[in-house]
């Protein structure tokens, strides 16, 4: 009831510049993985394993945006950023390219999918959804908050801080002007909890944001913590899902920057997904944080690329039966 066509925006967001680990934005490999003809790594590798072709047999039709930051990132190299926040006007110039990508696809329509990519890109992807559909809701799967102020974060790194950015918790950073806050504190709902910093902690609290945490998921089962999180944001709201894969388990999720164990298995994840699609509210996707270069073997970048694309799939529609 949001979207005025059956047509889906995949924009592929090869970038880590919001975290220290290389890997979520290379498109050629050059070491690591072995496997057949693997020219691509980053979110190419949910291309390379076939993605386009699995949506377009959801019928949808697809349109791509690919992205290359190389040029981008080598440039502000030079910028010295003088905050202790770590490559801000790498991530600040990437994330408006994003945002403007997704407000002109969303402006049609369209639904959008971002493949991160680390998650420094939330600023991007929800900004640019939220510019489009009024009063949109979030729901942020993931075993962290991703809430720090660039005052509180404790790495610098920051793909630790975008909600902070997106609901103007953070207040106006400098070389960020172009992100203004978009997303009021009580339409973001989380799901998946379990690495939350101090002070994070603290500004979910002061800020009554609504959160569920794995003692929640266990507590109330999956279906029920999407149900309050649905009743929460309301009928009426455009919703906005950005995916972390670290909010899954290790075991199913394991190529990924910040892995931390006790998270969703596999089926509580692809649940949020087919629950989301059902409700008929989603416009936006995130596939955030996969890192095929972080895997230890072969078999668990493969397991980690797929389940980003079956994730991705499940929001779009598909069924089990
Ligand atoms: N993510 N809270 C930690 C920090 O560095 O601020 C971890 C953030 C992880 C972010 O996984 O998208
Ligand atoms: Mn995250
Ligand atoms: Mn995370
Ligand atoms: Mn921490």
């Amino acid at each position: 009831k949001f979207l005025t066509t059956n047509s889906c925006a995949v924009i592929a967001a090869p970038f880590s510049g919001g975290q220290p680990k290389g890997g979520v934005e290379l498109y050629k490999s050059f070491f690591i993985c072995n496997i057949t003809n693997n020219l691509f790594r980053g979110p190419p590798r949910m291309l390379e394993a076939g993605l386009l072709d699995m949506i377009e047999g959801l019928d949808w039709k697809v349109e791509i945006q690919h992205n290359d930051f190389n040029a981008l990132e080598k440039e502000c190299k030079k910028v010295v950023d003088t905050r202790h926040i770590k490559n801000a006007s790498f991530v600040s110039k990437t994330c408006q390219t994003i945002h403007e990508q997704i407000k002109k696809h969303a402006a049609l329509g369209q639904m959008i999918l971002t493949l991160g990519g680390d998650h420094s890109l939330g600023m991007a992807t929800v900004s640019g959804t939220a510019a489009v559909h009024k009063n949109l809701g979030v729901i942020w799967v993931d075993a962290h908050a991703d809430i720090n102020t660039v005052d509180s974060t404790d790495t610098g790194n920051l793909h630790g801080c975008p909600v902070s950015f997106l609901t103007g918790l953070t207040g106006q950073v400098e070389g960020f002007e172009w992100l203004k806050p978009c997303l009021e504190t009580n339409k973001i709902c989380f799901i998946g909890l379990r690495d939350v910093d101090e002070p994070e902690k603290k500004i979910l609290k002061e800020n009554n944001i609504k959160a569920f945490s794995m003692y929640h998921v266990d507590k109330y089962g999956i279906s029920k913590v999407v149900e309050m999180c649905l009743e929460y944001l309301g009928k009426d709201t455009p919703i906005h899902l950005s995916f972390d894969v670290d909010a899954l388990d290790p075991s199913v999720a394991p190529s990924t920057g910040t892995p931390v164990r006790g998270g969703l298995s596999f089926r509580e994840g692809h649940y949020i997904c087919e629950a989301l699609h059902e409700s008929g509210q989603l416009v936006g996707i995130d596939i955030m944080e996969v890192n095929p270069a972080l895997a230890l073997s072969d078999e668990q970048q493969i397991q980690t690329i797929n389940v980003g694309c079956s994730l991705a799939r499940s929001a779009l529609g598909e069924t089990l039966l």
